[in-house]
């Protein structure tokens, strides 16, 4: 009996969360003897937000619900940042499978989905990090979504450049701690801040940094002050979690708690903001004194980028609808500029055209006849590359 409402694993698998339509499609297709190769590439039409690039990500879900079937995937590896289109102005293949198409019709849905969702809160992810510049970021926002996808969106987001995640299914999915502080209702039950603190301090292990919540019952200085007085040296940090109905000038505020933790000797404790924070909020702050962000919904919420999966190949020979563009294809990418080129399967690049660098395939097999190929990287190494390649990509 299902008890949420969630599909199963096995029913994502065999297409139990498909639009009705492609099980249909299947059951004409195997009417008629109709059983062709062809080759399904997967590309974006628009990004959301008029956001200039994306983060690739979902790639492991779409192995897992691939991994048995008959058919091969090329995909650009997971991290990957990349633009819709390539340098002339031509949709650019993120991900292509071949095989006969009876075989993988019916998890099309699935796989569209997966990759859309991972990817957009990637992206949105990369971003807020960007725009926080050398400061951490903490994923905080699974309490907005169904606590199923939790793991999916924490791991999104610390493979888009999080530094943490909140939730203890994603951070062991990602092989890391869980990152937190305090709840308000740690205060109130204690109905006193201090005695929360002192608490939190005596029971929490020491492993754990002592970031004390200071917006519950009074101001943010005062109770900052009385944080640092309270818990002296073990204070990690400070996090303000200002309500909106009292956030006039948060920079302000943020700005004011710093010079008074300051004027008493403690520089060394830390200031966290959260709250309601975005892109554009955190762009803001991060110019200012604080150490780090907690960001929540508008990450784990973020649009969904609109892959689409399209037939360009049947039996091999070009094939596809109005709007796209025909033939198995290679995403190339110059190692040196990173000037994006979108070939044809059978040509190969050798030089950039712009500066002579080395061009790369980047759609590498990653499923041969539904086995995994190719070396898995661990979460933080695929992070590392989103961070690596983030440098060369500005917030639009
Ligand atoms: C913080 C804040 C937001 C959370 C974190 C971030 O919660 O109030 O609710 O999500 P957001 O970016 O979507 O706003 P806490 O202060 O920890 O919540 P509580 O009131 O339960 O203590």
């Amino acid at each position: 009996m299902r008890r949420f409402n969630i599909a199963t694993d096995e029913e994502i698998r065999s297409g139990g969360t498909s639009d009705i339509y492609y099980p249909r499609t299947r059951e004409v297709l195997e009417a008629k003897g109709i059983d062709k190769k062809v080759v399904a590439e997967v590309t974006v039409g628009k990004l959301p937000e008029e956001w200039g690039w994306g983060v690739f990500c979902g790639l492991d879900e779409v192995l897992t619900l691939y991994e048995g079937l008959p058919v091969d995937i090329y995909a650009m590896p997971e991290g990957t940042i990349f633009p819709t289109r390539d340098a002339r102005g031509f949709r650019l293949p993120q991900m292509v499978v071949v095989g006969k198409y009876n075989s993988f019709v019916n998890v099309e849905t699935a796989t569209v989905g997966l990759l859309c969702q991972a990817s957009g809160v990637a992206t949105s992810a990369a971003r807020v990090k960007k725009a926080a510049k050398n400061k951490t970021v903490f994923a905080f926002g699974i309490r907005r979504m169904h606590p199923a996808i939790a793991p999916m969106l924490d791991r999104s987001a610390y493979i888009g450049g999080f530094d943490g995640v909140s939730g203890v299914a994603g951070a062991k999915l990602l092989g890391i701690e869980p990152t937190g502080t305090m709840p308000h209702p740690l205060i109130l039950l204690f109905g006193d801040q201090k005695a929360a603190w002192k608490a939190f301090d005596e029971v929490v292990p020491k492993n754990v940094q002592r970031i004390a919540l200071v917006d519950t019952l009074c101001d943010e200085k005062f109770e900052s002050i009385m944080a640092a007085e309270v818990l002296g040296k073990k204070l990690y940090g400070v996090r303000i979690d200002t309500p909106g109905s009292r956030r006039g000038d948060l920079l302000e505020i943020v700005r004011e708690v710093r010079w008074e933790l300051d004027a008493r000797g403690f520089k060394s404790v830390k200031i966290f903001v959260s709250g309601g924070l975005d892109e554009k909020s955190v762009l803001k702050l991060a110019e200012g004194p604080v150490d780090g962000f907690g960001v929540g919904t508008s990450v784990a919420n973020a649009p969904t980028i609109d892959f689409s999966m399209d037939v360009v190949e049947v039996e091999g020979r070009p094939r596809t609808k109005r709007g796209k563009y025909s033939g198995r294809k290679q995403a190339w990418r110059c190692e040196k500029c990173n000037r994006w080129i979108t070939a044809l399967h059978s040509e190969k690049l050798e030089k950039c055209d712009a500066c002579g660098g080395r061009m790369r395939p980047m759609l590498e097999k990653v499923l041969a006849n539904g086995a995994i190929v190719g070396k898995a990287l661990l979460p933080r190494q695929t992070r590392g590359r989103v961070l690596e390649q983030l440098g060369h990509y500005v917030l639009e």
